[in-house]
């Protein structure tokens, strides 16, 4: 079992992909033989074709027709499943479901496939059930303030349809065009709005979610007070489709702001971008509604490789770079905050310089710089990326620890990047570089992990675990929590068949002992 945790802490770093190029018996995940898991053969594919109502154009079986659902969109975890089915509502995932229980068929929920820990692709044969053709809105509810849709459903497009009845969704993420409702909630996306929303966790009101033996749990109410006992949607919030499918999902949609504002400043150091936090906090109080950073080499790095983009503050440069946005409803009142701001930040030399976006174009170009900076960094080669919570006054030290260990043995071939939600405490840290390679990889884990740990941060913050760090959860979890989560995770799944090798580890979950058919 040792052997097998360091072989999928080898797999973490590196491509699914690698796979290949690893000797067979060093594979993270169980080769076929010793695979716990039954093969899809000629009668689950017709099985599959009568739960989608005899449609076969449903079930995709051709690896041209699978390509697109075996790889997530950095091509870094790759698998090989068996079929692809695209269920239409809850009924049809819980035919296909109750197939895959009943021949302990592993599964993999899909969403938009946008996500960054290999949470949502196989990493074997397993069964892949995409929701992308759930795609119906089904109320929105201006006097309630929310709204309720298919788990299919676009961010984007969910935004677009109740703004047009002067809502938002809570959650607004780089994503947001191609990232699904389902997949938010799976992994509990946090995003760049989280600091004026809370956690996506608080805005979900209801969920209707098909349990792996195939029981649809109608957990969808739009009621903003029920304490009716254990509050069972939350458990499927963030389990990253390893306690089931969510098919629906009813949201908090509050009033849209009238009036928004986006600024970006450039500065001298981390130090400073905290205190302009504390300042955004107290002199911009109830109207911020999102402070972002990122570094030099952030900005570097998107300036090179993103066709468009353009240095914020030319000839001024800047160690790091803040943006902080507001959201209010009278702009007069928000503008007039805002330049009170901005001249105290000017006044006590916290800012180089900054600039207001002038119009929404202006804006978008802002925001770019930062939104943009995983799309830079997926352009400039391989990337080993990091999303941490880390205590925000000490955040970046562990930037600076990392560049200083990795300069000697790597020099500039390899870059170290930090960015992310300051104002949660989150950073994201990036490495970049050419290619994949373990030298580098064993330079970076587990020393990213154990420092995370002991300033008692977390390993994820926002990506969730995925198959990436399934194995380190117990750098942020205590033995009691994840032998409960396991607990849980077999009350409903006995067999392990829901995306198995994600987020808990494979000997919690006892995935490491066959099934025996014959025995069931
Ligand atoms: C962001 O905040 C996303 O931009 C992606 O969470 C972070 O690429 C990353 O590491
Ligand atoms: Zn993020």
């Amino acid at each position: 079992m040792k052997k097998l945790v360091e072989a999928r802490r080898a797999l973490s770093r590196s491509p699914l992909r690698a796979r290949v190029v690893r000797p067979s018996d060093m594979s993270p995940i169980p080769s076929r033989r010793s695979w716990p898991f039954a093969s899809v053969d000629a009668d689950d594919v017709r099985a599959f074709v009568d739960a989608l109502g005899g449609d076969d154009a449903r079930v995709l079986t051709t690896r041209e027709a699978k390509a697109k659902y075996n790889s997530d969109w950095m091509n870094k975890y790759v698998g090989d499943a068996a079929v692809v089915v695209l269920p239409r509502d809850a009924e049809e995932v819980s035919n296909v479901l109750r197939r895959c229980w009943r021949r302990r068929l592993a599964v993999v929920p899909q969403g938009g496939n946008t996500g960054l820990v290999g949470g949502a692709t196989p990493t074997r044969d397993e069964v892949v059930v995409s929701c992308e053709l759930m795609k119906r809105i089904i109320t929105i509810d201006e006097d309630a303030g929310c709204a309720v849709c298919e788990s299919g459903v676009v961010l984007e497009e969910l935004e677009s349809a109740v703004r047009a009845r002067g809502m938002t969704v809570p959650l607004d993420l780089g994503a947001k065009g191609k990232c699904q409702m389902g997949g938010c909630v799976s992994t509990n996306a946090g995003g760049l709005r989280l600091l004026r929303y809370g956690s996506l966790r608080g805005s979900v009101l209801g969920l209707e979610v098909v349990l792996p033996n195939g029981d649809i749990l109608d957990l969808i109410r739009t009621l903003r007070k029920d304490n009716t006992g254990y509050d069972l949607k939350q458990i499927f919030i963030g389990a990253e489709g390893t306690l089931g499918v969510v098919t629906k999902v009813a949201i908090m949609t509050p009033r849209a702001p009238l009036s928004v504002n986006v600024a970006l400043f450039g500065l001298k150091t981390f130090v400073q971008c905290v205190e302009m936090l504390k300042l955004a906090r107290a002199r911009l109080g109830e109207i911020l509604s999102a402070f972002e950073f990122f570094d030099k080499e952030s900005l570097d790095l998107v300036l090179a490789q993103l066709k468009g983009t353009r240095d914020p503050l030319p000839g001024k440069p800047c160690a790091f770079y803040v943006v902080v946005e507001t959201s209010g409803s009278v702009a007069t009142h928000d503008n007039e905050k805002l330049k009170s701001f901005l001249k105290l930040v000017k006044e006590r030399r916290v800012v180089v310089d900054g600039v207001v976006g002038r119009d929404e174009k202006h804006a978008f170009a802002l925001w770019t710089l930062r939104e943009r900076i995983s799309v830079a960094l997926k352009h400039a080669g391989a990337v080993y990326k990091y999303d941490v919570s880390l205590p925000t006054a000490r955040m970046y030290n562990l930037v600076t620890t990392l560049r200083e260990r990795l300069d000697p043995m790597f020099g500039a071939s390899v870059k170290v990047l930090g960015y992310g939600h300051l104002g949660d405490g989150n950073l994201h840290l990036n490495v970049s570089c050419a290619e994949y390679n373990d030298a580098l990889a064993n330079a970076i884990e587990p020393f990213v992990y154990e420092y995370t740990r002991d300033e008692k941060g977390s390993v994820s913050a926002e990506h969730g675990l995925g198959v990436m760090k399934a194995e380190e959860i117990h750098y942020s979890k205590d033995r009691a929590a994840v032998k409960l989560m396991a607990t849980m995770k077999r009350a409903l799944d006995p067999y392990g068949i829901m995306n198995p090798y994600k987020v808990l580890p494979a000997a919690a979950v006892r995935l490491d002992a066959p099934v025996m058919m014959s025995k069931l």
